[in-house]
């Protein structure tokens, strides 16, 4: 298939995900401003060019009248973006409700809130109905946009339903899943009361991917005892329909050439210069996460205080960065986050603090990537201690701007990251203060023909499992599935 210049057609990817990958704020009847959302999935998606992508999500604003949805729609087109409409009650229950307080949570071993529980699980079924509505709506706008031999890509677990509403509209679509959490123990994926239907829906598609081995292992065997199906060393099988199920080819990783290039820039350059004057004398340590629970930051900074009282000789020679972008400000309990956060840097800073510095600088709010890039090349230590975390690209990006400082990363034994990075990173129980205590110490004093090997192991990993790669991986494995699949219907 070729273009009309004579170069091969691009594949068309619909790329669909809950969320767009920028928020639309509106300033008049017509007029919108579009801001890049911050989050794993869409710096990963960013450096993939080998497709005719377009995305199609909710761009985060509830629009109610026809005309601010006629020109959101025009507005977001020129980004090749399509939005899904979903009105304020929709987002309160298959949002806030179903992804973010039940899937969420449970896909990272962590429990509800005590006072949430009973009233999420009377709540459960209507929000469930919502998640199923929600995602017939996301169905409806692929199927509008879908022309033959496109291939459909969906996201996440808010769209775990999505792959049977395709398939339910046309069977020869080619549909893909991708979940970027954890997929938990089959043992927690069973108290879900809607556990079969979703994993019934996922299995409709022709591949699903996860981050680790782990999670595809565990989601073959969610099936398997839940529903009894077989699985083999492929897949699932049900009653001669396999769904590929893989982990291995896809990595993600990010597009570590667009790092490594802004390091060269002048302003990057200033920047980074900036900060080595205003830390001179003091070792940098890191962390970047979105606010949230499976983030582990106050664990983190608890650990932080522990090697503060430790090591006295170290007060004055070390600053904890910690940039935290808040995310779902609107839900009670990452309020309730942000102010435990803010109370416990409050209690170090007045405690080891001095007229002229304090040891942690704590900021809620986003960076831009010319600040982050500067920020993560003049780190010495990155601490990254979330208590589960799908992949975790932080520790990716710190990574690919450390080529001269050689810094050392301390990574969470529960991120997916540390199954990629963990011959190079110190790995840690983020539970363990004790113990991120003492790395803390090791990772600052570490010898410099240590940090250099630890470094390049990670480096060539990361510049060589680029977003890019994952992509291709993914979609060429795609349609790969379906070329086989057609095989084995014929034979
Ligand atoms: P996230 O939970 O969003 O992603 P992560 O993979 O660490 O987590 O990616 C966060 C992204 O947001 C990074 O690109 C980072 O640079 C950016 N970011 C975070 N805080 C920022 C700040 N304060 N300012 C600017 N940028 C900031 C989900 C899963 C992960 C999985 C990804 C991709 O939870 O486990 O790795 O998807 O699959």
């Amino acid at each position: 298939c070729e273009r009309k210049d004579g170069q091969p057609a691009k594949q068309r990817l619909l790329v669909v995900a809950n969320r767009l990958p920028v928020s639309a704020v509106r300033r008049g009847e017509e007029s919108w401003a579009l801001e890049m959302s911050v989050g794993g999935l869409v710096s990963a998606l960013l450096g993939v060019n080998d497709f005719e992508a377009r995305w199609i999500g909710w761009a985060g604003v509830n629009v109610p009248d026809e005309i601010g949805q006629r020109s959101l729609t025009i507005a977001l087109a020129e980004k090749r973006c399509i939005p899904v409409f979903l009105d304020e009650e929709i987002v309160h229950q298959y949002y806030n409700g179903y992804c973010n307080n039940i899937l969420w949570p449970l896909f990272h071993y962590l429990g509800l809130p005590q006072e949430d529980r009973l009233a999420t699980t009377r709540g459960f079924q209507s929000q469930f109905d919502a998640y199923k509505k929600a995602n017939q709506m996301f169905a409806d706008v692929v199927n509008e946009h879908y022309e033959e031999g496109d291939v459909v890509w969906c996201h996440d677990y808010h769209l775990m339903f999505l792959p049977k509403c395709l398939k339910d509209y046309n069977n020869e679509m080619k549909v893909g899943w991708f979940l970027h959490t954890p997929f938990p123990s089959s043992e927690i994926h069973r108290t879900l009361p809607s556990r079969s239907e979703l994993l019934r829906s996922v299995l409709a598609a022709d591949l699903v991917g996860f981050h680790t081995y782990d999670y595809a292992r565990h989601f073959v065997s969610a099936c398997t005892r839940i529903l009894g199906l077989e699985g083999t060393p492929e897949g699932v099988e049900d009653q001669g329909k396999l769904t590929r199920v893989a982990a291995v080819f896809f990595p993600i990783g990010i597009d570590s050439d667009r790092f490594i290039r802004a390091l060269e820039l002048p302003q990057v350059k200033d920047h980074i210069k900036e900060l080595k004057d205003r830390f001179a004398g003091r070792k940098v340590m890191l962390g970047v996460d979105r606010l949230d629970m499976i983030k582990g930051i106050p664990q983190k900074i608890l650990a932080f205080e522990k090697f503060l009282e430790e090591n006295p000789l170290w007060r004055d020679g070390v600053v904890l960065l910690q940039i935290a972008v808040p995310t779902r400000t609107d839900v009670p309990e990452y309020q309730k986050l942000t102010c435990q956060v803010h109370e416990i840097v409050g209690r170090i800073n007045g405690r080891f603090g001095t007229l002229t510095a304090v040891p942690i600088h704590h900021l809620d709010r986003t960076l831009d990537f010319q600040a982050l890039c500067a920020l993560y090349a003049v780190t010495d230590v990155a601490l990254v201690t979330s208590l589960r975390d799908g992949m975790n690209l932080v520790s990716y990006e710190f990574v690919a701007c450390q080529a001269s400082k050689k810094g050392v990363l301390i990574l969470s034994e529960f991120a997916g990251a540390a199954q990629s990075l963990g011959a190079g990173a110190i790995l840690v129980n983020p539970w363990n203060i004790t113990e991120v205590a003492a790395s803390i110490g090791y990772a600052l004093n570490m010898p410099a023909d240590e940090r250099e090997k630890r470094h390049h192991h990670n480096f060539m990993h990361v510049t060589t499992h680029t977003s890019q790669e994952w992509a291709e991986t993914f979609v060429s494995e795609l349609n790969d599935s379906i070329v086989e699949a057609q095989m084995r219907t014929r034979q």
